[in-house]
């Protein structure tokens, strides 16, 4: 069975991705699972640079297929952020309890229809020959009036998604925001990009095979 390295030590994300990617035939390693203690400075200027960052950087440690997410939380109203400071904002170790808070108490007052917020997630693979592949999913929603529900992590309890009546953190299973998430949409991508090389290379493999037996 395929190898693959998700490179994030972000157990919410993992869990999620464990059940998106689930039934492929892979065995998916997290960095921790991996037996990989490191710490990947993100220092690019957009998702998708942060996310070849991840991903180059375990799979020249590691020579394996690696896969990396990075992603995070758009509100127009606050021009963007915490966008890819999502993580980080107001402090690495600050409770999304107080994040959470402060991102509806700066939007206190605000008519709905300048809540206006997403979800965006870029996953790169990047595989040992030295190819990176990057794609993109995003998930458009709202700022809630208030914190509601305790399901998945981060910023769910704020981000309201108006076609389903809710918050991402009070869906009523995991497998619904998984089917619809900005993450499900760039896993899903992914996929296919990881479908088409195994099937390349298990080809390569039967010519090789071939050709030695000549
Ligand atoms: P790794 O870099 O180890 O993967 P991280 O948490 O630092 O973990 P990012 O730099 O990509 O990952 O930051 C993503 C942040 O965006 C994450 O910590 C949450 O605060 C937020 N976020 C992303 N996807 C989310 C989701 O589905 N639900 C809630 N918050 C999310």
């Amino acid at each position: 069975m395929k190898r693959i390295i998700f490179a994030t030590n972000n157990e919410g994300k993992m869990d999620e991705i464990r059940d998106i990617l689930n039934g492929m035939e892979i065995e998916l390693l997290s960095l921790k699972d991996a037996g990989i203690d490191i710490d990947i400075k993100e220092n690019g200027k957009t998702f998708e640079e942060n996310a070849v960052i991840k991903a180059e950087t375990v799979c020249k440690l590691t020579g394996e297929i690696v896969l990396a997410d990075d992603s995070g939380l758009e509100v127009d109203y606050l021009v963007k952020a915490p966008g890819i400071y999502s993580s980080r904002f107001l402090g690495e170790d600050t409770p999304y309890s107080v994040k959470n808070q402060y991102i509806i108490d700066k939007l206190k007052g605000i008519e709905d229809d300048k809540r206006s917020a997403r979800f965006v997630c870029v996953i790169a693979c990047s595989f040992p020959d030295g190819i990176t592949v990057t794609r993109t999913g995003i998930l458009e929603g709202c700022i809630a009036k208030e914190i509601s529900g305790t399901n998945g992590f981060g910023y769910d309890p704020i981000f309201y998604v108006p076609e389903y009546n809710c918050t991402t953190a009070e869906m009523p299973t995991s497998e619904l925001k998984n089917k619809i998430s900005h993450r499900a949409k760039a896993l899903k991508a992914i996929k296919e990009v990881l479908l088409e090389y195994m099937t390349q290379h298990e080809n390569q493999e039967i010519e090789h095979e071939g050709s030695d037996s000549k």
